[in-house]
């Protein structure tokens, strides 16, 4: 409480105490130096509710799908932190997924997270309020784009009917990009044997088709390649086309040898066995198809007649 004379007037100005309230009687006093007059009065200072105080948020920048936490300076005259309510908006919803905030004590955390492969700009807005006034401050995130590589899982080696199409799934994926914007494509070491390749992407299902040139037989081995535009990722496999099938057997005396002849799917085993009397059949060997197309099996001439057959193993 200070005075300040004015000629006859006299002035007294009353400073409530920081944040004080309430009701009290001020007793003023004066004196001559002899006599004193004293007079009170009543005084009511007012309850007054002061708006959170949130200190400015640093810009902020994270790399795709990687959430941060910023450390929020918050106060309240007459509200415990633990009490205010914290609440975000942003300008670019497609870029953030949500702000959470974590209360201990005094200490409030902000966590933003990206949605998963958008990145860009955005401003967000973090607002604090204790029920009456609210605060609010604005930063700026930028989400930087990342390039991990794609993944592309081991493929088992294939193999097919002349003219027939074989589809093989993929494994496939990418933590930062959407699958529809991977660019799929396939080289093969037998470029004469491959017709066409297609792929189909249905959502996280990839699906590569091979249809071989019409009438090719042979083997390739084939790459195929998965690329984000950056990164690729590649995975060799071997595709064998076969020849005509069901296997063909024909047979002919070579040099004193009874040579029988397999056309079928390269890659197919046969039994071949001989008989004179549709008895007794004995193992000739073991006939592999050839990338060709054709195996070849001989045992020497004996008698007058002699028979094979062939079963598949
Ligand atoms: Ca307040
Ligand atoms: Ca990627």
């Amino acid at each position: 409480m200070t005075f300040a004379v004015s000629g006859t007037n006299v002035s007294a100005t009353i400073t409530p105490a920081l944040h004080a309230f309430g009701d009290a009687t001020v007793t003023v006093t004066v004196s001559d130096g002899t006599n004193d007059v004293s007079r009170s009065f009543a005084l009511k200072v007012n309850e007054v509710n002061y708006a959170p105080v949130l200190a400015d948020i640093p810009n902020q920048a994270t790399f795709e799908s990687l959430a941060f936490e910023i450390p929020l300076d918050v106060s309240d005259v007459e509200t415990p932190n633990d009490q205010l309510v914290f609440t975000s908006s942003n300008s670019n919803p497609a870029l953030i997924g949500g702000v959470t905030f974590a209360v201990t004590g005094s200490s409030v955390v902000a966590t933003v997270t990206p949605k998963a492969l958008a990145f860009g700009k955005a401003t967000v807005t973090i607002s604090v309020t204790d029920g009456v006034n609210t605060t609010s401050r604005e930063f700026s995130l930028t989400v930087a784009r990342t390039f991990n590589a794609p993944k592309l899982g081991a493929i088992a080696d294939q193999s097919t009917a002349a003219g027939v199409t074989v589809s093989v799934p993929l494994t496939v994926s990418d933590s930062d990009t959407a699958m529809s914007e991977l660019v799929f494509s396939a080289s093969s070491s037998n470029p004469s044997l491959i017709g066409s390749v297609t792929f189909s992407v249905t959502g996280s299902d990839v699906v590569a088709m091979f249809t071989p040139a019409a009438g090719a037989s042979g083997t390739a081995i084939l790459n195929v390649v998965v690329s984000d535009g950056l990164n690729s990722a590649s995975q060799a496999f071997t595709l064998t086309v076969g020849g005509v099938a069901p296997a063909k057997l024909t047979s002919r005396i070579v040099g004193g040898n009874f040579q029988v002849t397999l056309t079928g799917t390269a890659g197919t085993v046969y039994l071949v066995q001989k008989t004179t009397d549709f008895v007794t059949w004995t193992d000739i060997g073991t006939v592999t198809i050839a990338t060709d197309g054709t195996g070849v099996v001989s045992t020497p001439v004996v008698g007058e007649k002699l028979f094979v057959r062939a079963k598949k193993q």
